[in-house]
Formats: C-alpha cells, structure tokens, sequence
C-alpha cells in the first residue's frame, strides 16, 4: 500500500459550528484545507482500525472532489470499509440510518445543508458518530484542538473510485461498497409508517401533494419513496434532480426560498398537501391548502397525534425542542404526561436524550423534526408522517391544525433572521444585550412586564456536560418571550436571529395574522435591542 505522509501546517479556522465546519468553497479549496480537518478527524477518534466508515454527501459542488480525497486518507488511516452512496449521494438522515443499519463507527457527510452552494457558494464536512447523530460537543472539540496543532496528513496514492454505479472497489487494501442511497432509508420508513394507507390516500385520486426537493438530495429518495413506492402521481416531485449549484437556488425550505411551492400551494386550485427539503434533506416545511404549519406547531401536532402512526402507536417516552423553537409542544406533553426536555440549539443535543432512552419526537423551530429512528431530523420522515396522519384523519391539513389550536390554544411564534451582517456589530448588540439582562427583570414594556432575562445555559440530563452561551432570553410574566441569538450555521458575517412567541388561550383570536399578533414584542425587542442603530438594517432578510 503506497501511503503518502503530507508535511502541513494549522489554520485557525477550523472550529465545528452549529452543524459541522461550514466554509466558502473556495475556503475549503486551498491547498491542505480539507486534508487537514480530515486528518484532524480521524486523529481524534479513537478505536475505529478496520471499522466501517459512511460516507456521502448532498451532491452539492466539490462533492466529487472531497469524496476521493476522503477516501484515500480513510485508506491511509486504517479505516477497514468505506459504505458510500452511488454518486456521493446520501442525506444526512439517511446517512444516520446507513451508520446504524451496518453498525459503522461515524461517517463523513459532506454537506452545507441549506446554505447555497456552487463555486461562489458553500461546502461543509460533518462528522456523526456511531449512534448516527452529530459529534458531540467534545468530539467537535477535539478535532478542533487537533486542527490547531496538526503538522501532517496521510493519504494514498491510488486511482479515484468510480462512484456512478453500485459495486465493490479496493483502494489500498480498504474495502469501498458503493451503495442503493436510497434503499436502507425506504426500508426504514416502511417499517415506521403505514404504507398502504398512504398509497390508498393517493390512489383515491381525491388527494395530490406537490414535494419540492430544490434540486438537492431529496429528489432521489422523494421520487422512489413517493412516486414509485406509494403511488403519488409522476411530477409531485418538483426540482427532483440534484444539481451541484441547487439551480442556484436556496435549498432552505422556508417561505422565502421554497416561493415557487407556496405559489402553488395558494393557487386557487393548490393541491391538499405540500412539502419541502433542504439540501441535505434533513429540514422539512409543511404546506396545506392556503396554509403553512410553523415546525413549532407541526411538531406539537406530530407528537399529539403519534399515537395514530404504526411506528409510534405504542406512545412516546418523551419528546425534546430547542430552546427557541415554540412551547406548543409543551402544553401537548404535559397534557400527555411525558416529559418534555428544552435543549440549546443544534440536533446534537438530542442524541443523549434518544440514547438513553428518554425523548422519542424531537424538534426545532428551524425546520427540523425526527424521532430516533436515526439520530438526524428527517425531512422525508416527517412528510411521511403527515401523509400518515392525513391518511388516517382525512382531514385537510388546515382543519387538523385548527382543531390542535382549539384544543391546546395557540402560540404565535416567528423568527426574524438579519443574515451576512456585520459580525462586530452583531457581537456588540448581543454584548450589550447580555449586560442589561440583568436589570430587566421587573420593568414593564407596554402590555408586558419581564420575569426573568438570562443567558441560556443546558446542562445534559445524561452526561451532565454544561454548555452555556446559548441564547439570550426575555421572559414575560404572561409566558411570552423574546430571544436572541447568533447563528451557528452561517459563513458570511453573522447572522442575527431573534424570535418571538407568544401564547394565546382564546379560540376567537387564533384566526390573527402571526405579524400582528407578535408586532408590540417585535417592538420592544428593537426597543431593548436596537437592532436598527446597531446593524443598519431596516428589515430582516427573512421571516418565518
Ligand atoms: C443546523 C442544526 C440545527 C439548527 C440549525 C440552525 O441545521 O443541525 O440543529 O437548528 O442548524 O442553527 P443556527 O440557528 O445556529 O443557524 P442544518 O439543517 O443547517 O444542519
């Protein structure tokens, strides 16, 4: 085996974020950039000689590129088999899934999730380890500290592996399985939902949904799964094909750039259900007729009504949302009597809940729902579960929210994002905010007097690891709530993110337009905040 060992030298840069290292292409294209942080990887991990590595990506640009590296420097470090899907292709959930089907040590996906991509746009690489969830903090840790310090990387000299079709390769004396992307993850969700009941909602020819997959990973998985598997018609899959620029789109399934699916589905003519992915497939946005479901509330649904899903009839040990992600399903678990767990923003939160047993449906306000079936949220997974519920209750999805409101009262929740500002003045905002934290409890803005204001901190109910910093909070004596907090996922600037939630029991004022019913705590968040002065943006760069 001809193994070549790389003299090179740190960058300072390359610290895991909210969601794996996230750079410019062009960042990750210097010369080592990539090289090191693999090697970083693999130096911080321990126990995993001969062990089976996953490796895919959501076939943004560089994919190709990455993968061939990756695999010759899993050769030269003594990884055992590589399991990689046809074309580099393999969403994270499904990549979750793929780890823990053939019980591998972690897997590399390659990824920037719903950030742009292309040669202007972005590349990340994520490291999961063997329960199929994101690192930890302490494994995104290590592999920083030994980024900082790495003097050289090992990789072998050998031809690229073909990837467009499924066979057995050997490179260096390493196994490479080129796998069905597709095939473990329909298996799975075959198993979860109630298949027939879906095909006979499509098959009744009452019933069309339209699923944008952005032109990223989901379009393959969305048309097996959808189209050929449960009987929904040919062309429900829009931008099904995956393209290394995502068409030059967005591929982040919110209101703002999923904008062709929600003209459609406010047509009058719109289909009953529709839904969105993100790059990596891991999001998910979910449509009814002239409706949008907050991840918020879909998930306060999800969990309500699990029961009614074959995988989940059994009941739900529990369920767990971000700390910014709304209180719906607060109410729905303490009507339930199961625990609900507030964690810091990032799905690696969840795996230690989900491992030991204590949550079974998770959430985020970021479009991010799952259960722990994987330890990844899944956007295909919970379009399912719609369709599931929908099959079951053949009612629209409006009524079904409606009906969630009327029962549990409704929170009115939004999120303003002011992406690519400029980072000092975000940081200062943020510094200042935390200085006033402290004063605030006890003043009255308007309808609203503060109960307590801190800085977020979580402490892991499992391995009692504390993470602090994540968040800055304003509670209000009635249970609103005002949050800040600065994006870890974005990779130019920073990105502000505040969010704004506010419960209202009365079914008569449920029908109000979310940016009316939150707009005097969007006023005394700029009050206290002065977002305005300090960014110099008028208006946020999207609302959800
Ligand atoms: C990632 C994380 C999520 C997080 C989201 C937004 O999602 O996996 O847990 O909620 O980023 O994070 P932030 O607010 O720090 O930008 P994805 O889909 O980008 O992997």
């Amino acid at each position: 085996m001809d193994i070549r060992t790389v003299i090179t030298s740190p960058f300072g840069d390359q610290r895991p974020g909210t969601s794996g290292l996230r750079k410019k292409v062009s960042v990750f294209q210097q010369p080592h950039y990539l090289e090191n942080f693999i090697q970083a990887t693999f130096d911080a991990l321990s126990d995993y000689a001969g062990g089976t590595l996953v490796l895919g990506g959501d076939g943004r640009y560089y994919n190709p590129a990455a993968i061939q590296i990756i695999l010759k420097m899993a050769a030269a470090n003594g990884v055992g088999r590589v399991l990689i899907g046809q074309d580099g292709i393999l969403s994270t959930p499904a990549a979750s899934c793929v780890i823990r089907k053939h019980q591998a040590f972690g897997g590399i996906i390659l990824s920037a999730s719903h950030n742009p991509g292309g040669p202007e746009g972005d590349f990340g690489v994520k490291y999961n380890t063997a329960n199929g969830g994101p690192a930890p903090e302490k494994v995104t840790e290590a592999i920083y500290r030994r980024s900082t310090e790495l003097t050289q990387y090992r990789i072998a000299v050998a031809p690229d592996i073909p990837l467009d079709r499924r066979a057995h390769h050997r490179l260096s004396g390493m196994a490479v399985e080129v796998i069905d992307p597709v095939a473990d993850y329909a298996q799975l969700m075959e198993a979860l939902f109630d298949f027939n009941r879906i095909h006979a909602l499509f098959n009744s020819g009452l019933f069309h949904m339209r699923f944008d997959a952005m032109h990223a990973v989901t379009g393959p998985y969305a048309r097996a799964i959808l189209e050929e598997r449960l009987g929904a018609l040919p062309g429900t899959v829009m931008r099904g094909t995956p393209l290394e620029d995502f068409g030059g789109g967005h591929p982040d399934p919110n209101l703002t750039y999923a904008d062709e699916l929600v003209t459609i589905m406010n047509r009058s003519s719109a289909p009953d259900f529709g839904a969105a992915s993100d790059g990596d497939g891991d999001r998910n946005m979910i449509l009814g007729s002239h409706f949008f479901v907050t991840p918020s509330d879909s998930l306060a649904v999800l969990t309500a009504n699990a029961t009614l899903i074959p995988g989940y009839a059994d009941g739900l040990a529990g369920v767990a949302r971000s700390m910014p992600t709304s209180a719906a399903v607060d109410r729905v678990a303490g009507a339930m009597g199961i625990p609900c767990f507030e964690t810091p923003t990032g799905w690696k939160f969840f795996g230690n809940l989900m491992d030991a047993g204590k949550v079974t449906l998770c959430g985020e306000e970021s479009f991010g729902t799952g259960s722990n079936h994987v330890r990844e949220k899944d956007g295909l997974w919970a379009v399912l579960f719609w369709l599931n519920l929908l099959a079951v209750r053949r009612e629209s999805v409006e009524e079904i929210v409606r009906q969630h409101w009327a029962v549990y009262g409704r929170n009115f929740y939004s999120r303003h994002d002011y992406e690519a500002v400029n980072a000092a003045a975000a940081h200062d905002l943020m510094a200042a905010l935390r200085t006033r934290l402290p004063s605030l409890p006890g003043e009255t803005f308007g309808a609203y007097t503060v109960a307590t204001a801190d800085d977020f901190s979580y402490t892991d109910p499992v391995d009692h690891s504390v993470s602090g910093g994540q968040g800055l909070r304003i509670l209000f004596q009635d249970g609103a709530r005002i949050v800040f907090r600065l994006s870890g996922t974005g990779t130019e600037g920073a990105t502000l993110r505040l969010y704004v939630e506010r419960y209202v029991r009365e079914r008569s004022a449920h029908q109000q337009d979310t940016q009316v019913a939150v707009a005097e705590l969007l006023t005394i968040a700029e009050r206290i905040a002065g977002i305005r002065r300090r960014t110099g943006r008028d208006a946020p760069t999207v609302i959800t």
